[in-house]
């Protein structure tokens, strides 16, 4: 599959830049940044806030070639103004989304978040997992604008008849450093198995998955992701003698978004500094 993965120069985008070519996928790199030496592959760098730079993007793709599908990790990964966190998430989303159909590409991962949900509370989850199927419940101005983009891609999917599969990341990191990451983490490598099955699962039309590892503390539910083929091997409680307590520990594991809802994060919606 040639793969056009937006967000490329990021933390997950460098994984799965190697990752996904390593499953045999064609993968193409567009950043707001320039690529980083040692990447290989082609690239484009562009803003995917602005629509006529996206637009560019797949004309010059579809002069040379085509594209199969986005994954669109594309956007600041923390709490902003709630203008900048649309922009971010979902003016980007809505510029990849107007190109696809334009051109004819039929399906988008997207890296969503599950701060998305974050303020969900975690006393009284069916089975102690949050399912997919939850009210949005975003715990940030950051949350709202991942949560908008779900909506989004959702009409799209339904309008267009677009397959689209968001995977809402937990922690993305190399190894889980804290007590709430034993349930929320989410490998590198899984993170790879992630994006592949999201992107092969055969026609999932708009589709929702949490995207952490197989951790024996998991909260948040695999079945959703299992049943589009997404099999996450690794386990967060093989770090687990090597994390050590938090003070707000028990404050950030009672909530699906810890810091995110207990870490003070609250501000105007609008930045008037
Ligand atoms: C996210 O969505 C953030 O981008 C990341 O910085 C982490 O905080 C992560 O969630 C998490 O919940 O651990």
């Amino acid at each position: 599959m040639r793969v056009l993965l937006t967000g490329a120069a990021g933390s997950i985008g460098r994984v799965l830049m190697v990752g996904l070519t390593e499953r045999g996928h064609e993968v193409v790199g567009l950043d707001l940044v320039p690529q980083p030496d040692g990447m290989d592959g082609a690239w484009h760098t562009a803003d995917c806030a602005d629509p006529d730079a996206v637009a560019d993007v797949f004309a010059a793709e579809f002069a040379e070639s085509s594209v199969d599908a986005v994954v669109h990790l594309a956007g600041h990964p923390g709490e902003a103004s709630l203008p900048d966190s649309l922009a971010s998430h979902v003016l980007t989303t809505a510029a990849l989304l107007d190109a696809m159909v334009e051109h004819g590409v039929r399906r988008l991962v997207f890296g969503g978040s599950n701060h998305a949900v974050g303020h969900t509370p975690r006393a009284g989850l069916p089975d102690g997992l949050l399912p997919v199927e939850t009210r949005l419940r975003p715990d940030t101005f950051y949350g709202v604008a991942k949560a908008s983009a779900e909506t989004l891609m959702s009409l799209y999917a339904d309008r267009h008849g677009l397959d689209v599969v968001s995977c809402r990341i937990g922690s993305f990191r190399p190894e889980p450093t804290r007590v709430r990451e034993l349930a929320t983490w989410l490998s590198h490598d899984d993170c790879v198995r992630m994006v592949d099955a999201a992107l092969t699962t055969p026609a999932p039309g708009f589709a929702v998955l949490y995207g952490i590892s197989h951790n024996t503390r998991a909260w948040w539910d695999l079945a959703p992701g299992r049943s589009l083929g997404y099999d996450p091997v690794d386990d967060a409680e093989d770090w687990a003698d090597r994390v050590e307590p938090g003070l707000t520990d028990e404050a950030e594991n009672a909530v699906v978004g810890g810091s995110f809802v207990v870490g003070s994060l609250e501000r105007p919606a609008f930045d008037r500094s």
